[in-house]
């Protein structure tokens, strides 16, 4: 089972580009199963991503982040499920991305070693609203740095509807906050994901992209 997770401030494109994402891993004929954390009076995020005919387990109650035993629960629940090649996993805008990175970095200690085996962690997605960064990083800093810090590939989404110059100047603030082995790319995730930049998340596991 190979796992994905998307941190992201509260509507960056987290679940616009996780269902890009499951589209081509359907089409790649890939089972994939979602765990989505909506912490919203209403939980719009799974309703979403169960009507692309996905599995979807998903946790309320708060932030994942800071739910471990759900979280782990929740994982080890989808491991049930024969076949299954893919999680991604969502937790709410305002989850704490190194916390959230640890605690699934150490998800495999609770497994027997046949599973843990299977277990393994793909990609730190970090989606970045180039739209609304400058007011982002006046208001949650903290949280967009650290997204970005832990992040295998950062995704600055929204190039669409920002200026080139704008993004420029972005793409290189965003950068100092990146691990040295990380990857930027400019996406409009609403417009679809290229398929360079799914190589990128889903890594070359995945063939013909
Ligand atoms: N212009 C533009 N809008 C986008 C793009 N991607 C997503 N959006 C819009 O941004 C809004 C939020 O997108 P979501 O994918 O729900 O974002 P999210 O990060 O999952 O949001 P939460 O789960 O609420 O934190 C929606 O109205 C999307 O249509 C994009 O590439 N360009
Ligand atoms: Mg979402």
């Amino acid at each position: 089972m190979r796992v994905v997770s998307v941190v992201g401030f509260l509507g960056s494109g987290k679940t616009t580009s996780i269902a890009a994402l499951a589209r081509h891993l359907t089409s790649q004929r890939q089972r994939v199963a979602f765990l989505i954390n909506d912490v919203g009076e209403v939980q719009r995020d799974g309703a979403v991503i169960r009507a692309g005919g996905h599995e979807v387990v998903e946790i309320y109650g708060g932030c994942l982040c800071l739910m471990r035993d759900d979280l782990y629960q929740g994982l080890a629940e989808l491991a049930q499920i024969p076949d299954l090649g893919w999680v991604i996993i969502e937790p709410s805008g305002m989850a704490d991305a190194e916390r959230m990175s640890r605690l699934l970095e150490r998800f495999p200690r609770i497994l027997d070693a046949a599973s843990a085996a299977q277990y393994h962690l793909q990609c730190r997605l970090s989606i970045v609203d180039a739209v609304r960064y400058r007011l982002l990083m006046r208001s949650v800093p903290h949280l967009i740095r650290a997204s970005v810090r832990v992040a295998d590939v950062v995704l600055l989404n929204k190039v669409d509807a920002a200026k080139t110059s704008d993004i420029d100047a972005i793409e290189a603030d965003v950068r100092k906050n990146m691990k040295p082995t990380a990857v930027l790319r400019r996406v409009s995730a609403k417009d679809e994901l290229a398929a360079p930049v799914i190589r990128d998340v889903l890594g070359m596991a995945v063939q013909h992209v």
